[in-house]
């Protein structure tokens, strides 16, 4: 990877976005998104942005707003602050965050500004950096848990009718069987997936073994957040494949649960895995059709960035990678992402992030910011 420009300043700043639709999942329900947005600026005024696309809560991962806060000023920040003598390239900044253990989305929402920001420097489109080579990506919609059963069919009706390529619906104990079966009754068959975020044990197997008949993608995450062995033991039992998302946190973490046939699919999400570069790695040490990108009801700045990884060759499932306005009325950027009645999401030809940052929208949505010379 190349050296990077002189960096002189680095911003974080603490966003709440007020989300549309609440967004309940088998660990709680959200109606709001959190973030740390990073602005880095280099000596010649390019400007780079990336999402910390963390929660409020430690439902779906140990890490917060909270957590990833003091990791960036007390620990990752300063870091920067001894590379910037030299140059220094993405290999150089991770040796330098090794002894930071964990906080992955800290890491990657950083490493993400930088990696906008060396774009902007070298005049290149981000997806030149991300070895992009689609002008569109085909995408897909995650529908949280609803109230009942008709109302999950409205929804998922609405975003047929709007283009998404692939439904993919929360499950947890309770609601799993029998909305599956109502939506394969009502919409045959559509491209579907269910995401349990770890609300399983193997003491449910024969439920997990129901949705077999169903012809599903895929089953997220169905056993704990941190297990890889268990899940083992279930894709052994289970004819649909299991895909892990929560449990993997590196490109070891994918390698070893491919290799011992803990899943056949790993859900991509560039910050759980501390950043793009290593989001890259997995991409291409485990291929295509076993990967894609999920999502983390990012802003348009997070959602930006991981619409330039899914334009690389091996995302040929459709991701979470939703339209803007799926998730907010007034994203921080210009214009909103939108998806077309194919469910495509053209991939942006500019400089940078191919989209204008909206700060006056940025500054509305911020809860503290603070700034730092490098
Ligand atoms: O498990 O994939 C998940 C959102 C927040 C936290 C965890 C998950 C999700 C989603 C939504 O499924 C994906 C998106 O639309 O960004
Ligand atoms: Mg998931």
């Amino acid at each position: 990877m190349d050296p990077f420009p002189t960096l002189r300043t680095i911003t974080i700043r603490e966003v709440q976005l007020p989300l549309v639709h609440p967004f309940r999942t088998s660990f709680g329900n959200a109606t709001t998104k959190h973030a740390i947005l990073v602005e880095i600026e280099d000596e010649d005024g390019n400007v780079g942005w990336g999402e910390t696309t963390v929660e409020a809560t430690p439902g779906y991962c140990y890490e917060t707003v909270d957590t990833a806060w003091p990791m960036q000023t007390k620990f990752l920040i300063p870091k920067l602050k001894e590379l910037n003598s030299d140059q220094f390239d993405i290999d150089a900044l991770h040796k330098k965050w090794a002894p930071v253990r964990g906080h992955e989305f800290a890491k990657g929402g950083i490493e993400a500004a930088l990696l906008a920001l060396l774009a902007e420097s070298q005049n290149k489109s981000l997806g030149d950096i991300y070895g992009s080579t689609k002008d569109k990506i085909p995408t897909g919609v995650s529908i949280g848990i609803q109230t009942d059963i008709s109302k999950l069919l409205d929804r998922i009706s609405t975003f047929i009718d709007q283009g998404y390529r692939r439904i993919k619906i929360k499950i947890e104990p309770g609601w799993d069987v029998e909305p599956v079966r109502a939506i394969r009754e009502k919409f045959g068959d559509i491209l579907l997936m269910v995401d349990a975020n770890s609300a399983y044990t193997l003491d449910d197997i024969a439920i997990l073994k129901q949705l077999d008949e169903f012809g599903l993608m895929m089953i997220e995450q169905p056993l704990a957040y941190n297990d890889i062995l268990q899940h083992k033991f279930l894709q052994d039992e289970l004819q649909t494949p299991v895909c892990l998302d929560e449990s993997i946190h590196n490109p070891k973490d994918a390698k070893l649960a491919i290799d011992h046939g803990s899943c056949k699919i790993i859900n991509i999400k560039p910050g759980r895995v501390g950043g793009y570069y290593n989001a890259i790695k997995i991409a291409e040490e485990v291929g295509v059709g076993a990967v894609w990108c999920g999502g983390m009801l990012e802003t348009g700045i997070g959602r930006l960035h991981n619409i330039f990884l899914q334009a690389r060759d091996e995302f040929s499932i459709p991701g979470d990678t939703s339209g803007s306005d799926r998730y907010f009325a007034n994203d921080v950027i210009n214009p909103a992402v939108r998806v077309d009645d194919q469910g495509y999401i053209a991939v942006p030809k500019g400089r940078g992030l191919g989209y204008e940052v909206n700060t006056d929208q940025v500054d509305a949505y911020t809860i503290q910011a603070m700034s730092y010379r490098l």
